[in-house]
């Protein structure tokens, strides 16, 4: 569908929650605008993908920044402005394997493994990039470096990420038979770290409480309204496109990967086409990229402790914010039992019949 189709959507009336509005309106956004960090996109374009949003549903329940409805899911402008451009100008290359995640859900995480397993033979231990750049840094994310500026991958390096919906993914990608790797998360932590993550935002000495509290993020977050969400619909996109070509997609979890790492990282080398030769198995190859990737080793990273994600974007993201615990069942510290077992009962009626489900993970 081309821009101007788009442009052309029958207008739909805005949902909008006066105070969140008027709350909104005191705070910075959630990603602060860098000065010039719009530059790879042409502004025109940008202008025209802002002006084209501002005829979707809007919801300002996360207060940071309004939640556009784009084909089914909801997102902050900023990544809208990215997928949209994505989906006009993303040239992947036919090699390409694109990692899938739906935000907070391991994104950091996969994308050192899948980095340190395809570099492997290109670098030796002591020289491996991720020992020096942060792993956002490695791998360009599809709506923020990519698709605006195809000089921010590395040619070499046949990785890319995304947190797009499988539905919405770039034609060019669906048609290019480019392998997907997706990777989800119990639900109760995802919530639990996007929380902590977007009360990370908001100005320091300010009672986020009254802006971002856990009760009304748990009720919004049932709702399916979240950054990329609903959740379950995102997970049932790739869930789906898995069971028809398995071949081509790749579905992890990360309760699975923290549980059993070394088959689960073989698994992922085996289907992104560099597969651990016994030799290298005999070597501890497999036990060195893990160990390499571990939260405890990624987060004493220099790397990781200090830089920002991405000077060449317009966003601004601690690299430390990538790393809060790296744990299972978080949200036990943060919900009741009760709300737990309502979110599990909303998602699991949502995944019902699909053949994947959170509760066996
Ligand atoms: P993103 O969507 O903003 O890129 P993403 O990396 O998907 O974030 O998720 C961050 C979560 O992964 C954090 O979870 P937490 O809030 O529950 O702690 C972060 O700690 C966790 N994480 C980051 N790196 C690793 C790792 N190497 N191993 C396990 N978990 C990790």
């Amino acid at each position: 569908m081309s821009i101007s189709q788009w442009s052309s959507a029958p207008l739909v009336p805005r949902i909008v929650q006066p105070r969140q509005a008027r709350v909104y309106n005191a705070l910075p956004l959630v990603h602060e605008a860098r000065k010039g960090g719009e530059k790879d996109t042409p502004l025109t374009q940008q202008d025209e993908y802002k002006k084209i949003m501002s005829n979707f549903p809007r919801r300002d329940d996360w207060v940071l920044q309004p939640l556009y409805q784009y084909q089914g899911f909801w997102y902050f402008q900023d990544y809208l402005v990215g997928l949209l451009a994505a989906q006009e100008n993303f040239k992947p290359q036919p090699s390409d394997i694109v990692l899938c995640t739906y935000p907070k859900t391991g994104t950091t995480w996969l994308k050192a493994l899948a980095y340190a397993i395809v570099t492997r033979s290109k670098f030796n231990d002591s020289k491996n990039p991720l020992l020096t750049k942060a792993p956002h840094d490695c791998v360009p994310f599809l709506e923020i470096d990519a698709a605006r500026n195809a000089s921010n991958r590395d040619p070499e390096i046949p990785l890319v990420a995304t947190h797009i919906p499988y539905n919405s993914l770039p034609t060019s990608i669906l048609e290019s038979g480019c392998k997907l790797v997706y990777l989800c998360r119990d639900p109760k932590d995802v919530l639990i770290s996007m929380w902590h993550f977007l009360r990370g935002k908001l100005p320091e000495g300010i009672d986020k409480d009254s802006y971002i509290n856990l009760n009304n993020s748990f009720e919004i977050f049932c709702e399916g309204i979240s950054s990329n969400g609903p959740y379950w619909d995102h997970v049932l996109g790739y869930w789906k496109a898995r069971v028809e070509s398995p071949e081509e997609v790749l579905f992890l979890v990360y309760e699975d990967l923290k549980k059993d790492t070394v088959s689960n990282v073989k698994k992922l080398a085996e289907f992104m086409g560099y597969p651990f030769t016994p030799e290298e198995e005999k070597r501890g190859v497999v036990q060195q990229i893990i160990d390499l990737c571990s939260f405890d080793s990624l987060r004493n990273m220099k790397a990781s402790k200090s830089g920002v994600y991405s000077p060449d974007s317009p966003y601004t993201i601690r690299n430390t914010e990538f790393f809060r615990k790296g744990t299972i069942g978080d949200w036990k510290n943060y919900f009741s039992e009760e709300m737990g077992a309502r979110l599990d009962k909303i998602i699991e009626e949502k995944l019902n019949s699909s053949g994947f489900s959170f509760l066996s993970h």
